[in-house]
């Protein structure tokens, strides 16, 4: 199959791009390197040393014999887009090129536009292009678990059926999300309705929790395929911050109460939920949500799991509460909603898809702290708060 990755140098999209191209699929690559000029800009940087894409792609050339095509461009650049597209027929198109961090878009006016005008703006760019050259090609969106908020009932998968004034009908369920970066995520999702519903297009949008882990099956082959790996306050997440925390002695940064609740999914998971997404298309136009995450915490309870994986592999572990840099609702009921495509097993909520997860407090969060474990040498600026 030709799949497009946009996004390809990134954390999740690299590891994607490397995972279609061992199963013998044609990949072609789209990123801009901004996620690389972020970190530049604010003097932080992947734990783990990546190479550039250059270098990666030939590594893996060299250690798979496939061959992996990058265009350096951005996705905000239509006519750019538009080419690449024509050119490649893309039957599937990843789409992860876009501003990912929460704390980032609001920071200040200027960063919330560049978020949100990154975000917004490359979508309909690429639902344009495909409406021009390749209407059939499956969009496999990457959505964001942030995009419904903490509502008060629990969290359906996109879509919930009202009952109003005597009458039924099944609506994009209602969305609060507490950024300006998850906000953009939900313009993305009703674009994509739209160019489903009103041009035929197919798309699946996977509404993904907060995703941990330095590795997958492939970028375990050779250090030269390492994704990036990020622990500073805006780019990390609250597990791989916590698990790297844990590896250099620094109190795991518990921010609020910590009783703010998050579905957590291991990288390999991801991985394995846009594989099951690909492989079963969404069809002419129909626009498909899928909510994934294998288990729901409050951020306390994960602290407390990383301190007590971190005791046992002789790390000593303290936690401690952070006045919240964040405006978030700290008590609700849900946040995760029910969990979807890939989960523990003791959940029965019925999907669509079904996969085999990498519960966190099983082989996940052991094996993730393992690995950073790996990493302390690489630990060179501390972790701001
Ligand atoms: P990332 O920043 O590592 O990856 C995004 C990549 O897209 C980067 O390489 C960046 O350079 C590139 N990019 C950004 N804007 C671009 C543009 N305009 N043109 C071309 N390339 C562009 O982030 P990630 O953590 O891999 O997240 C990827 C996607 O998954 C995002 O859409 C994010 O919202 C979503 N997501 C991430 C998580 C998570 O926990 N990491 C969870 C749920 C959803
Ligand atoms: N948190 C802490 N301490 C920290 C870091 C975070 O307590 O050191 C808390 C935050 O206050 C928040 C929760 O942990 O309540 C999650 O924060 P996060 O930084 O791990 O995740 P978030 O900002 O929500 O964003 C991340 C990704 C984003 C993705 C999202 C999935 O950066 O791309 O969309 O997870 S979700 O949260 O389900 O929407």
């Amino acid at each position: 199959m030709r799949i497009l990755v946009l996004g390809g140098d990134g954390y999740l999209g690299w590891p994607t791009a490397l995972r279609f191209s061992a199963r013998g699929h044609e990949v072609v690559i789209v990123d801009n390197l901004a996620r690389r000029r972020w970190h530049l800009e604010r003097a932080t940087d992947s734990l783990t040393p990546i190479g550039s894409l250059a270098d990666r792609i030939d590594a893996w050339r060299n250690i798979s014999g496939q061959e992996i095509i990058a265009h350096i461009g951005d996705v905000k650049d239509g006519e750019f887009l538009e080419r690449v597209v024509g050119e490649f027929l893309p039957e599937t198109v990843i789409h992860y090129a876009e501003h990912s961090s929460a704390p980032y878009s609001m920071l200040s006016r200027a960063h919330a536009v560049e978020t949100q005008t990154n975000n917004v703006v490359g979508t309909l760019n690429l639902l344009f292009a495909l409406r021009e050259h390749v209407p059939a090609c499956h969009l496999v969106k990457l959505g964001t678990m942030g995009e419904y908020g903490t509502p008060n009932i629990d969290i359906e998968e996109g879509f919930i059926e009202i009952e109003h004034n005597g009458r039924r009908d099944v609506l994009p369920f209602p969305k609060m999300p507490g950024s300006l970066y998850h906000l953009s995520k939900v313009h993305d999702s009703h674009n994509i309705h739209f160019a489903c519903r009103t041009w035929g297009l197919r798309a699946t949008d996977l509404n993904q929790g907060v995703v941990y882990g330095v590795q997958s099956n492939e970028t375990a082959l050779d250090e030269r395929l390492s994704t990036r790996f990020d622990y500073d306050e805006l780019f990390g997440t609250a597990l791989n911050r916590f698990c790297v925390q844990a590896v250099i002695g620094h109190p795991l940064t518990v921010y609020g109460s910590g009783s703010q609740k998050r579905g957590f999914l291991n990288l390999r998971d991801t991985l394995q939920c846009v594989e099951l997404a690909v492989s079963t298309p969404a069809a002419l136009g129909e626009f498909r949500v899928f909510n994934q995450f294998t288990e729901q915490f409050s951020v306390l309870e994960l602290a407390e799991l990383v301190s007590r994986a971190g005791g046992a592999l002789g790390y000593k572990v303290t936690i401690e509460r952070y006045v919240n840099p964040r405006v978030e609702a700290e008590d609700h009921p849900h946040r995760g909603g029910l969990p979807g495509p890939v989960r523990a097993d003791e959940a029965g909520h019925p999907s669509r898809l079904n996969g085999e997860g990498h519960p966190v407090q099983r082989d996940g969060l052991p094996v993730s702290l393992a690995d950073t474990g790996h990493l302390d040498r690489g630990v060179g600026h501390g972790v701001v708060v």
